[in-house]
């Protein structure tokens, strides 16, 4: 079957989506004679070839844009990052994205390389939604870690180029300012009570009201998210602590679940009450033990306990709630939309925090957020040093523009990463901002990169002591 093109029909794609809707569909079949039936009509909105449509653009009278190149760089200025570009027909307009998925990095870059690359040269990058829906439900295969971050990783870079065609911040595009920046919180970690103390004292100098606080448990080596003294942008991860093979953790519940409302006892008769303090359970507990941990913590009023149970127990949550009043945070390890549905709409959790790099996106998020905002959910999207700049930007810029913004985890990137990827949201007095660049607000220097070559990386890993495996 022949498809005419969108030159010689006059109704190309572009066409038919600036008059909208089943009248232009209508008129867009009616507009041609023979062979082309609603098969034929599809075959046109789906062709790469046909995106730029003929005569003005849908973007106030800006001709059509096309997909020109997508660049995956990879690279490891202190740790390793997988940055998407994408270059398009309007000279020196590209968007970047951030698809770093800490441990899976060289996954993430061949799935866009290999598999998605081809299928968005020549596509319209205005059309952030059909690209998003064709990507996600296109190749049957959908979901999972990988490909979600793939996925966020071009869904930020297109919400990019929207922001600079149209001149605007990306929040603006998103429905503008609800509120002046957004509420910020640190880490806190350190080997016994005092050095968390110290490291709370060095954050709320610095302008934080909100801090998390973590301890190593004693008798355990290398409990999650203490890093000794050292602060936690500084020990996140960084090439210095990168093994070629995962380290093992060992972890017992008995020790952390006695240890863990004595740090925050310590913390309030130290600190007051002022500062908000958060704790992250990194999904290591059982139901009955996270109970316990969110009853025992109650009187050292958390801003929120984080990611209790893990991914799959949802309805867990339920036992927790019959009994503590503490609020609960879920969400960093959720890869769809769907995984937020039940926690949300039972209001079993008060924070939804999935990681925007791994779930989407911008276009994932601003559902999720809406969702939540039905439900009296608010958002705390997961925002550690393990995704990049872009990323950071993007729950920047959803965080300042929807209703039900709750806080923002946060890191200072070194020199080394900016040099590499620059911009991106700014600290001040406890608070995280976006500028008015137009786009997301940040770059990449492919020079730079290159002289940060991939190192192979892992997260460690996590054993009881008896050797069984337990969840990091
Ligand atoms: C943590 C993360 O920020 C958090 O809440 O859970 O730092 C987490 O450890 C990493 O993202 C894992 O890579
Ligand atoms: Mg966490």
């Amino acid at each position: 079957m022949d498809r005419p093109s969108s030159e010689s029909s006059g109704v190309g794609r572009r066409g038919f989506l600036g008059l909208g809707g089943a009248a232009a569909l209508g008129r867009s079949l009616l507009s041609h004679d023979g062979g082309w039936g609603r098969h034929g009509f599809l075959m046109s909105m789906a062709s790469a070839a046909e995106t730029s449509g003929s005569g003005a653009g849908s973007s106030g009278g800006l001709p059509p844009l096309k997909i020109t190149d997508v660049r995956v760089i990879v690279t490891c200025p202190d740790r390793n990052y997988v940055v998407v570009k994408i270059s398009t027909t309007e000279a020196g307009l590209y968007g970047v994205g951030d698809a770093t998925l800490n441990g899976r990095e060289l996954a993430v870059a061949e799935d866009l390389k290999q598999h998605i690359a081809p299928l968005l040269i020549g596509r319209d990058p205005e059309q952030i939604e059909d690209t998003w829906q064709y990507l996600y439900r296109g190749p049957y295969w959908r979901g999972g870690p990988v490909q979600m971050t793939a996925l966020a990783g071009v869904d930020l870079a297109l919400w990019d180029i929207k922001g600079k065609r149209a001149g605007m911040p990306v929040y603006q595009l998103l429905g503008g300012r609800t509120r002046i920046g957004a509420l910020a919180y640190t880490h806190a970690s350190g080997r016994d009570f005092a050095e968390v103390e110290d490291g709370a004292r060095r954050a709320i100098e610095r302008g934080f009201k909100c801090v998390r606080a973590q301890v190593a448990i004693p008798g355990l080596e290398g409990t999650y998210g203490t890093a000794g003294a050292k602060p936690a942008e500084a020990a996140a991860g960084r090439v210095a602590n990168m093994a070629s093979l995962p380290q093992t953790e060992v972890f017992e519940p008995a020790p952390y679940l006695s240890t863990v409302p004595r740090l925050f006892e310590h913390l309030r008769a130290k600190l007051g009450q002022e500062v908000e303090l958060l704790h992250d359970c990194h999904e290591k507990l059982d139901p009955i033990q996270a109970a316990r941990l969110a009853r025992d913590l109650e009187p050292y009023h958390l801003f929120f306990l984080e990611d209790c149970l893990r991914p799959e127990y949802k309805e867990s949550f339920r036992l927790i709630r019959e009994h503590s009043t503490t609020p609960l945070a879920m969400g960093e390890l959720f890869n769809s939309l769907w995984d937020c549905v039940p926690l949300i709409k039972e209001q079993l959790i008060d924070y939804i925090r999935c990681d925007l790099g791994h779930i989407g996106g911008i276009t994932a998020a601003r559902k999720v957020a809406a969702l939540a905002e039905l439900f009296q959910v608010r958002t705390a999207w997961h925002g550690p040093g393990d995704i990049g700049p872009p990323t950071h930007a993007a729950n920047v810029h959803v965080d300042v523009s929807i209703p039900n913004f709750g806080i923002q985890e946060m890191v200072f990137f070194p020199d080394v990463a900016r040099e590499v990827i620059s911009g991106g949201p700014e600290f001040e007095d406890g608070y995280m901002n976006v500028s008015d660049t137009p786009g997301l607000g940040c770059d990449v220097n492919e020079e730079v990169a290159k002289k940060y070559p991939y190192r192979r990386s892992y997260l460690p890993t996590a054993r009881r002591k008896d050797g069984s495996v337990h969840d990091w």
